[in-house]
Protein backbone atom coordinates (compact mmCIF):
# COMPACT_ATOMS: atom_id res chain seq x y z
CA UNK A 1 0.00 0.00 0.00
CA UNK A 2 1.45 3.20 -0.76
CA UNK A 3 2.03 6.34 1.71
CA UNK A 4 -0.83 8.20 0.17
CA UNK A 5 -3.32 4.78 0.17
CA UNK A 6 -2.07 4.40 3.78
CA UNK A 7 -2.39 8.10 5.21
CA UNK A 8 -5.93 7.86 4.48
CA UNK A 9 -6.40 4.82 6.09
CA UNK A 10 -4.50 5.88 8.65
CA UNK A 11 -7.16 7.99 10.03
CA UNK A 12 -9.66 5.78 10.34
CA UNK A 13 -6.92 2.75 12.14
CA UNK A 14 -5.82 5.21 14.46
CA UNK A 15 -9.89 6.15 15.54
CA UNK A 16 -9.88 2.50 15.92
CA UNK A 17 -7.06 2.26 17.67
CA UNK A 18 -7.67 5.48 19.95
CA UNK A 19 -11.47 4.10 20.83
CA UNK A 20 -11.89 0.51 20.10
CA UNK A 21 -12.00 -3.17 21.41
CA UNK A 22 -8.71 -4.95 20.00
CA UNK A 23 -10.27 -8.31 19.93
CA UNK A 24 -9.74 -9.13 16.36
CA UNK A 25 -6.27 -8.38 14.42
CA UNK A 26 -7.77 -7.11 11.41
CA UNK A 27 -6.09 -6.68 7.85
CA UNK A 28 -4.89 -3.14 7.61
CA UNK A 29 -7.02 -1.97 4.70
CA UNK A 30 -10.33 0.46 5.42
CA UNK A 31 -13.06 -0.44 2.79
CA UNK A 32 -16.04 1.40 2.12
CA UNK A 33 -18.03 0.19 -0.53
CA UNK A 34 -18.62 -3.18 -1.67
CA UNK A 35 -20.68 -4.42 -4.83
CA UNK A 36 -21.11 -8.22 -5.85
CA UNK A 37 -17.55 -9.99 -5.52
CA UNK A 38 -15.60 -6.43 -5.02
CA UNK A 39 -15.00 -4.15 -2.21
CA UNK A 40 -13.13 -0.78 -2.45
CA UNK A 41 -11.15 0.78 -0.11
CA UNK A 42 -11.04 4.46 1.02
CA UNK A 43 -8.32 5.24 -1.77
CA UNK A 44 -10.50 3.38 -4.20
CA UNK A 45 -8.19 0.70 -4.44
CA UNK A 46 -10.48 -2.63 -5.86
CA UNK A 47 -10.56 -6.31 -4.07
CA UNK A 48 -12.27 -9.35 -4.64
CA UNK A 49 -13.59 -10.26 -1.39
CA UNK A 50 -12.35 -13.81 -0.76
CA UNK A 51 -13.95 -13.96 3.01
CA UNK A 52 -17.04 -12.98 1.89
CA UNK A 53 -17.41 -11.73 6.25
CA UNK A 54 -17.32 -15.53 6.58
CA UNK A 55 -20.16 -16.53 3.96
CA UNK A 56 -22.50 -14.08 5.13
CA UNK A 57 -22.85 -12.69 1.98
CA UNK A 58 -23.16 -15.26 -0.10
CA UNK A 59 -25.40 -13.14 -2.92
CA UNK A 60 -22.95 -10.27 -3.59
CA UNK A 61 -21.77 -7.46 -1.64
CA UNK A 62 -25.45 -5.07 -1.24
CA UNK A 63 -27.11 -7.23 -4.01
CA UNK A 64 -30.06 -5.06 -5.81
CA UNK A 65 -32.75 -7.05 -5.07
CA UNK A 66 -31.71 -7.85 -1.63
CA UNK A 67 -31.06 -3.84 -0.97
CA UNK A 68 -34.49 -2.85 -2.55
CA UNK A 69 -36.21 -4.81 -0.30
CA UNK A 70 -34.90 -3.51 2.86
CA UNK A 71 -35.18 0.24 1.28
CA UNK A 72 -38.77 -0.50 0.44
CA UNK A 73 -39.54 -2.06 4.03
CA UNK A 74 -37.38 0.20 5.90
CA UNK A 75 -39.68 2.89 4.94
CA UNK A 76 -42.95 1.23 6.04
CA UNK A 77 -42.36 -0.38 9.30
CA UNK A 78 -38.90 -2.15 10.69
CA UNK A 79 -39.81 -3.50 14.13
CA UNK A 80 -43.12 -4.25 16.37
CA UNK A 81 -41.12 -6.74 18.62
CA UNK A 82 -43.12 -9.78 19.14
CA UNK A 83 -45.60 -7.86 21.65
CA UNK A 84 -47.51 -7.52 18.86
CA UNK A 85 -48.26 -9.60 15.34
CA UNK A 86 -47.28 -7.18 12.20
CA UNK A 87 -48.09 -8.66 8.28
CA UNK A 88 -44.76 -10.17 7.68
CA UNK A 89 -43.63 -12.65 10.38
CA UNK A 90 -46.22 -15.15 9.23
CA UNK A 91 -45.63 -14.55 5.18
CA UNK A 92 -41.73 -15.09 6.61
CA UNK A 93 -42.86 -18.27 8.32
CA UNK A 94 -44.18 -19.98 5.70
CA UNK A 95 -42.08 -19.03 2.81
CA UNK A 96 -39.27 -20.15 4.68
CA UNK A 97 -41.28 -23.55 6.26
CA UNK A 98 -41.96 -24.39 3.01
CA UNK A 99 -38.35 -23.57 1.58
CA UNK A 100 -36.59 -26.12 4.04
CA UNK A 101 -39.77 -28.25 4.48
CA UNK A 102 -40.28 -28.22 8.55
CA UNK A 103 -42.85 -26.99 10.37
CA UNK A 104 -42.10 -24.75 12.13
CA UNK A 105 -39.29 -21.62 12.47
CA UNK A 106 -37.74 -19.53 15.13
CA UNK A 107 -36.64 -16.60 13.98
CA UNK A 108 -33.53 -14.80 15.76
CA UNK A 109 -31.25 -12.22 15.02
CA UNK A 110 -27.02 -13.34 15.16
CA UNK A 111 -25.91 -16.74 14.62
CA UNK A 112 -25.26 -17.39 18.00
CA UNK A 113 -28.66 -16.79 18.85
CA UNK A 114 -29.97 -19.22 17.09
CA UNK A 115 -27.51 -21.92 18.43
CA UNK A 116 -28.63 -20.90 21.89
CA UNK A 117 -32.36 -21.03 20.95
CA UNK A 118 -31.47 -24.71 19.59
CA UNK A 119 -29.67 -25.99 22.44
CA UNK A 120 -33.03 -25.11 24.78
CA UNK A 121 -34.90 -26.45 22.05
CA UNK A 122 -33.10 -30.01 22.62
CA UNK A 123 -33.35 -29.60 26.42
CA UNK A 124 -36.46 -28.45 26.83
CA UNK A 125 -38.10 -32.10 23.94
CA UNK A 126 -35.38 -33.88 26.43
CA UNK A 127 -37.22 -32.78 29.10
CA UNK A 128 -40.59 -33.72 28.41
CA UNK A 129 -40.55 -36.00 25.65
CA UNK A 130 -37.57 -37.82 26.56
CA UNK A 131 -37.72 -37.83 29.89
CA UNK A 132 -34.41 -36.59 31.10
CA UNK A 133 -34.23 -35.39 34.71
CA UNK A 134 -34.93 -31.97 34.88
CA UNK A 135 -31.48 -30.37 34.78
CA UNK A 136 -29.34 -33.26 33.38
CA UNK A 137 -29.90 -33.30 29.41
CA UNK A 138 -26.29 -33.28 28.17
CA UNK A 139 -25.85 -32.29 24.35
CA UNK A 140 -22.74 -34.09 22.10
CA UNK A 141 -20.60 -31.83 20.27
CA UNK A 142 -17.86 -32.49 18.15
CA UNK A 143 -14.07 -30.92 19.12
CA UNK A 144 -13.06 -28.26 16.90
CA UNK A 145 -16.79 -26.77 16.70
CA UNK A 146 -17.30 -23.01 16.64
CA UNK A 147 -21.17 -21.85 16.98
CA UNK A 148 -20.30 -18.33 18.90
CA UNK A 149 -18.64 -16.20 21.61
CA UNK A 150 -22.07 -16.25 24.27
CA UNK A 151 -20.51 -18.62 27.51
CA UNK A 152 -22.87 -21.14 26.13
CA UNK A 153 -20.60 -21.34 23.10
CA UNK A 154 -17.62 -20.99 24.44
CA UNK A 155 -18.56 -24.02 27.22
CA UNK A 156 -19.07 -26.09 24.14
CA UNK A 157 -15.79 -25.09 22.52
CA UNK A 158 -12.47 -26.86 22.43
CA UNK A 159 -9.94 -23.78 21.54
CA UNK A 160 -8.32 -22.32 24.72
CA UNK A 161 -8.73 -19.21 22.37
CA UNK A 162 -12.42 -19.09 22.78
CA UNK A 163 -12.59 -20.01 26.16
CA UNK A 164 -9.86 -19.52 28.23
CA UNK A 165 -9.94 -16.38 30.80
CA UNK A 166 -14.60 -16.64 30.24
CA UNK A 167 -15.33 -19.49 32.99
CA UNK A 168 -17.31 -20.65 34.82
CA UNK A 169 -18.53 -22.38 32.41
CA UNK A 170 -22.28 -23.94 31.77
CA UNK A 171 -22.27 -27.77 32.33
CA UNK A 172 -23.94 -30.38 29.98
CA UNK A 173 -21.41 -30.82 26.81
CA UNK A 174 -20.29 -34.31 26.09
CA UNK A 175 -16.92 -33.47 23.68
CA UNK A 176 -16.15 -36.16 21.12
CA UNK A 177 -13.68 -36.04 18.11
CA UNK A 178 -14.95 -34.79 14.70
CA UNK A 179 -15.47 -37.41 11.76
CA UNK A 180 -15.66 -40.28 14.21
CA UNK A 181 -19.09 -42.01 14.18
CA UNK A 182 -17.62 -44.91 17.34
CA UNK A 183 -17.09 -41.58 19.03
CA UNK A 184 -20.93 -40.90 18.67
CA UNK A 185 -22.26 -44.01 19.01
CA UNK A 186 -20.61 -44.13 22.61
CA UNK A 187 -21.93 -40.71 23.64
CA UNK A 188 -25.38 -41.42 22.65
CA UNK A 189 -26.03 -44.32 25.05
CA UNK A 190 -25.87 -41.88 28.18
CA UNK A 191 -29.52 -41.20 28.62
CA UNK A 192 -28.83 -38.38 29.83
CA UNK A 193 -28.30 -37.04 25.92
CA UNK A 194 -31.17 -35.11 24.46
CA UNK A 195 -29.14 -33.90 21.05
CA UNK A 196 -25.91 -34.21 19.02
CA UNK A 197 -24.97 -30.50 17.30
CA UNK A 198 -22.78 -30.41 14.87
CA UNK A 199 -21.35 -28.17 11.68
CA UNK A 200 -21.75 -30.24 8.59
CA UNK A 201 -18.16 -28.90 7.62
CA UNK A 202 -16.02 -27.09 10.45
CA UNK A 203 -15.63 -23.91 9.21
CA UNK A 204 -13.61 -22.05 11.79
CA UNK A 205 -11.46 -25.18 12.87
CA UNK A 206 -9.99 -24.44 8.72
CA UNK A 207 -12.83 -26.16 6.85
CA UNK A 208 -12.48 -29.46 8.02
CA UNK A 209 -14.85 -31.50 5.92
CA UNK A 210 -15.54 -35.02 7.52
CA UNK A 211 -15.57 -38.65 5.64
CA UNK A 212 -18.24 -39.02 2.75
CA UNK A 213 -21.42 -40.36 4.74
CA UNK A 214 -20.59 -38.97 8.16
CA UNK A 215 -23.44 -37.05 8.47
CA UNK A 216 -25.87 -39.52 7.52
CA UNK A 217 -24.45 -42.18 10.22
CA UNK A 218 -24.73 -39.53 12.92
CA UNK A 219 -28.37 -39.19 11.58
CA UNK A 220 -29.05 -43.10 11.96
CA UNK A 221 -27.04 -43.31 15.27
CA UNK A 222 -28.79 -40.29 16.81
CA UNK A 223 -32.11 -41.22 15.42
CA UNK A 224 -31.61 -45.33 16.86
CA UNK A 225 -30.79 -43.46 20.39
CA UNK A 226 -33.68 -41.06 20.22
CA UNK A 227 -31.10 -38.47 20.05
CA UNK A 228 -31.97 -35.05 17.91
CA UNK A 229 -29.34 -34.32 15.75
CA UNK A 230 -28.78 -30.80 15.48
CA UNK A 231 -27.52 -29.05 12.50
CA UNK A 232 -25.96 -25.83 12.33
CA UNK A 233 -25.75 -24.74 8.99
CA UNK A 234 -25.52 -21.12 9.85
CA UNK A 235 -21.59 -20.92 7.91
CA UNK A 236 -22.31 -23.82 5.27
CA UNK A 237 -25.47 -23.30 4.29
CA UNK A 238 -27.51 -21.22 1.83
CA UNK A 239 -25.67 -22.74 -1.18
CA UNK A 240 -22.15 -22.06 0.06
CA UNK A 241 -21.23 -25.74 -0.46
CA UNK A 242 -22.75 -26.59 -4.19
CA UNK A 243 -26.08 -27.74 -2.35
CA UNK A 244 -29.05 -25.84 -0.71
CA UNK A 245 -27.58 -27.04 2.56
CA UNK A 246 -24.03 -28.92 3.29
CA UNK A 247 -26.64 -32.04 4.47
CA UNK A 248 -28.11 -32.24 0.95
CA UNK A 249 -25.32 -34.02 0.06
CA UNK A 250 -26.25 -36.65 1.98
CA UNK A 251 -29.61 -36.12 1.88
CA UNK A 252 -30.01 -35.72 5.60
CA UNK A 253 -32.36 -33.89 7.40
CA UNK A 254 -31.89 -32.70 10.34
CA UNK A 255 -34.01 -32.35 13.67
CA UNK A 256 -33.40 -29.17 14.15
CA UNK A 257 -31.57 -26.51 11.37
CA UNK A 258 -29.90 -23.86 12.11
CA UNK A 259 -29.18 -20.69 10.03
CA UNK A 260 -27.75 -17.33 9.62
CA UNK A 261 -25.42 -14.88 7.70
CA UNK A 262 -26.14 -15.40 4.23
CA UNK A 263 -29.89 -15.29 5.44
CA UNK A 264 -30.01 -11.73 5.13
CA UNK A 265 -27.67 -11.49 2.21
CA UNK A 266 -25.28 -9.65 4.47
CA UNK A 267 -27.54 -6.52 5.00
CA UNK A 268 -28.35 -7.24 8.78
CA UNK A 269 -28.08 -10.09 11.30
CA UNK A 270 -30.74 -12.18 10.68
CA UNK A 271 -30.94 -16.38 11.91
CA UNK A 272 -33.55 -19.08 12.64
CA UNK A 273 -34.54 -22.03 13.96
CA UNK A 274 -36.11 -24.73 11.97
CA UNK A 275 -37.64 -28.17 13.07
CA UNK A 276 -41.08 -29.95 13.65
CA UNK A 277 -44.26 -29.03 15.45
CA UNK A 278 -43.34 -31.64 18.75
CA UNK A 279 -40.01 -30.06 19.07
CA UNK A 280 -41.23 -26.44 18.35
CA UNK A 281 -44.65 -26.23 20.75
CA UNK A 282 -42.69 -26.93 23.39
CA UNK A 283 -41.78 -23.56 23.57
CA UNK A 284 -44.87 -21.89 25.83
CA UNK A 285 -45.62 -17.89 25.84
CA UNK A 286 -42.87 -16.14 27.44
CA UNK A 287 -40.47 -19.07 27.61
CA UNK A 288 -37.78 -17.57 24.78
CA UNK A 289 -37.28 -14.64 22.20
CA UNK A 290 -35.54 -11.30 21.70
CA UNK A 291 -36.51 -7.18 20.75
CA UNK A 292 -35.60 -7.91 17.46
CA UNK A 293 -36.57 -11.69 16.72
CA UNK A 294 -38.94 -11.68 13.57
CA UNK A 295 -38.82 -7.80 12.87
CA UNK A 296 -40.71 -6.78 9.83
CA UNK A 297 -37.67 -5.51 7.88
CA UNK A 298 -35.60 -9.08 8.67
CA UNK A 299 -38.41 -10.61 7.36
CA UNK A 300 -38.26 -9.09 3.97
CA UNK A 301 -35.13 -8.76 3.61
CA UNK A 302 -34.60 -12.72 4.10
CA UNK A 303 -37.31 -13.82 1.74
CA UNK A 304 -35.84 -12.09 -0.38
CA UNK A 305 -32.03 -12.85 0.31
CA UNK A 306 -33.39 -16.79 0.12
CA UNK A 307 -35.20 -16.26 -3.36
CA UNK A 308 -32.37 -14.77 -4.73
CA UNK A 309 -30.25 -18.20 -3.57
CA UNK A 310 -32.85 -19.88 -5.82
CA UNK A 311 -33.54 -17.82 -9.48
CA UNK A 312 -30.03 -16.96 -9.70
CA UNK A 313 -29.00 -20.95 -8.98
CA UNK A 314 -26.12 -20.13 -6.81
CA UNK A 315 -26.22 -23.40 -5.72
CA UNK A 316 -25.11 -24.76 -8.77
CA UNK A 317 -22.52 -21.73 -9.80
CA UNK A 318 -20.51 -22.60 -6.32
CA UNK A 319 -20.65 -26.08 -7.38
CA UNK A 320 -18.60 -25.49 -10.97
CA UNK A 321 -16.60 -22.49 -9.65
CA UNK A 322 -15.34 -24.46 -7.04
CA UNK A 323 -14.26 -27.33 -8.85
CA UNK A 324 -12.34 -24.78 -10.75
CA UNK A 325 -11.02 -23.19 -8.22
CA UNK A 326 -9.80 -26.24 -6.42
CA UNK A 327 -7.97 -27.38 -9.35
CA UNK A 328 -5.89 -24.06 -10.01
CA UNK A 329 -5.19 -23.86 -6.37
CA UNK A 330 -3.71 -27.68 -6.20
CA UNK A 331 -1.81 -27.26 -9.87
CA UNK A 332 0.07 -24.51 -8.05
CA UNK A 333 3.67 -25.23 -7.68
CA UNK A 334 4.68 -23.76 -4.83
CA UNK A 335 6.32 -25.35 -1.48
CA UNK A 336 4.41 -22.92 0.55
CA UNK A 337 1.09 -24.75 -0.22
CA UNK A 338 0.62 -28.10 1.75
CA UNK A 339 -2.93 -28.48 1.11
CA UNK A 340 -5.94 -27.29 -1.24
CA UNK A 341 -9.58 -28.64 0.46
CA UNK A 342 -13.09 -27.96 0.44
CA UNK A 343 -16.76 -27.86 -1.05
CA UNK A 344 -18.34 -25.76 -3.34
CA UNK A 345 -16.89 -22.18 -2.37
CA UNK A 346 -15.81 -22.67 1.49
CA UNK A 347 -12.68 -23.76 0.85
CA UNK A 348 -9.25 -23.25 2.11
CA UNK A 349 -5.30 -23.81 1.82
CA UNK A 350 -2.66 -25.09 4.16
CA UNK A 351 0.47 -22.87 4.08
CA UNK A 352 3.24 -24.23 5.38
CA UNK A 353 5.19 -21.47 7.50
CA UNK A 354 8.17 -20.28 5.37
CA UNK A 355 10.89 -17.43 5.52
CA UNK A 356 11.91 -15.74 8.17
CA UNK A 357 8.94 -17.21 10.04
CA UNK A 358 6.03 -15.60 7.54
CA UNK A 359 3.02 -17.40 7.97
CA UNK A 360 -0.62 -17.03 6.76
CA UNK A 361 -0.99 -13.90 7.58
CA UNK A 362 1.93 -12.70 5.69
CA UNK A 363 0.14 -14.40 2.68
CA UNK A 364 -3.14 -12.53 3.13
CA UNK A 365 -1.28 -8.91 3.62
CA UNK A 366 0.75 -9.79 0.17
CA UNK A 367 -2.71 -11.23 -1.34
CA UNK A 368 -4.26 -7.52 -0.30
CA UNK A 369 -1.78 -5.95 -1.53
CA UNK A 370 -2.34 -7.74 -5.27
CA UNK A 371 -6.01 -7.01 -4.56
CA UNK A 372 -7.94 -10.03 -3.02
CA UNK A 373 -8.45 -9.97 0.80
CA UNK A 374 -8.70 -13.07 2.68
CA UNK A 375 -7.95 -14.36 6.11
CA UNK A 376 -6.32 -17.12 7.90
CA UNK A 377 -7.61 -18.81 10.54
CA UNK A 378 -5.44 -21.10 13.42
CA UNK A 379 -2.20 -20.04 12.14
CA UNK A 380 -1.45 -21.67 8.76
CA UNK A 381 -4.75 -22.21 6.94
CA UNK A 382 -6.12 -19.63 4.74
CA UNK A 383 -9.92 -20.02 4.01
CA UNK A 384 -11.29 -18.65 0.32
CA UNK A 385 -14.94 -17.82 0.61
CA UNK A 386 -15.80 -15.56 -1.87
CA UNK A 387 -19.58 -14.68 -2.84
CA UNK A 388 -21.45 -17.60 -4.85
CA UNK A 389 -22.31 -14.87 -7.54
CA UNK A 390 -18.63 -15.30 -8.93
CA UNK A 391 -18.13 -16.05 -12.48
CA UNK A 392 -15.87 -18.13 -14.39
CA UNK A 393 -14.04 -15.54 -15.81
CA UNK A 394 -13.06 -14.07 -12.42
CA UNK A 395 -12.42 -17.39 -10.91
CA UNK A 396 -9.81 -17.78 -12.89
CA UNK A 397 -8.12 -13.72 -12.53
CA UNK A 398 -8.59 -14.94 -8.79
CA UNK A 399 -6.70 -17.91 -9.30
CA UNK A 400 -4.01 -16.24 -11.07
CA UNK A 401 -3.67 -13.35 -8.52
CA UNK A 402 -3.20 -15.93 -5.73
CA UNK A 403 -0.49 -17.76 -7.72
CA UNK A 404 1.27 -14.70 -8.66
CA UNK A 405 1.54 -13.77 -4.75
CA UNK A 406 1.86 -17.14 -3.73
CA UNK A 407 5.17 -17.73 -6.52
CA UNK A 408 6.43 -13.91 -5.15
CA UNK A 409 6.89 -15.11 -1.85
CA UNK A 410 8.99 -18.30 -2.01
C1 LIG B 1 -16.21 -14.28 15.18
C2 LIG B 1 -15.20 -17.79 13.21
C3 LIG B 1 -16.32 -18.24 11.12
C4 LIG B 1 -20.25 -19.88 12.67
C5 LIG B 1 -20.99 -21.08 12.84
C6 LIG B 1 -22.39 -20.05 14.44
C7 LIG B 1 -21.70 -18.85 14.32
C8 LIG B 1 -20.62 -18.75 13.42
C9 LIG B 1 -20.62 -22.32 12.03
C10 LIG B 1 -22.14 -17.68 15.17
C11 LIG B 1 -19.90 -17.46 13.28
C12 LIG B 1 -18.16 -16.04 12.60
C13 LIG B 1 -18.06 -15.33 13.94
C14 LIG B 1 -16.89 -14.41 13.83
C15 LIG B 1 -15.95 -15.00 12.78
C16 LIG B 1 -16.74 -16.06 12.07
C17 LIG B 1 -16.12 -17.39 12.12
F1 LIG B 1 -14.00 -17.60 12.70
F2 LIG B 1 -15.40 -17.11 14.29
F3 LIG B 1 -15.43 -19.08 13.43
F4 LIG B 1 -17.13 -17.96 10.20
F5 LIG B 1 -15.71 -19.37 11.03
N1 LIG B 1 -22.03 -21.14 13.71
N2 LIG B 1 -18.79 -17.37 12.68
O1 LIG B 1 -19.20 -19.84 11.79
O2 LIG B 1 -22.77 -16.70 14.35
O3 LIG B 1 -23.23 -15.15 16.24
O4 LIG B 1 -21.35 -14.67 14.67
O5 LIG B 1 -23.72 -14.50 13.87
O6 LIG B 1 -16.90 -14.39 16.19
O7 LIG B 1 -14.98 -14.08 15.18
P1 LIG B 1 -22.75 -15.18 14.82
Amino acid sequence: MNTASMNKSQYYLDLERQYGAFNYKPLPVVLDRGQGVFLWDVTGKRFYDFLSAYSAVNQGHCHPRIVKAMVEQCQKLTLTSRAFHNNLLGEFEKYICNYFGYDRVLPMNTGVEGGETALKLSRRWGYEKKGIPDGQAKIIVAEGNFWGRTVAAISASTDPDSYSGFGPYLPGFVKIPYNDTAALAEAVKDPHVCAYMVEPIQGEAGVVIPDVGYLKKCYDICKAANVLFVVDEIQTGLARTGKMLACDHEDVKPDILILGKALSGGTMPVSAVLTSDEIMLSLKPGQHGSTYGGNPLACAVSMEALQVLLDENLADNAEKMGNILREKLAAIQSPLIQGVRGKGLLNAIVIKPYGDGKTAYDVCLALMENGLLAKQTHGDIIRFACPLTITEEQVLECCGIIEKTILELA
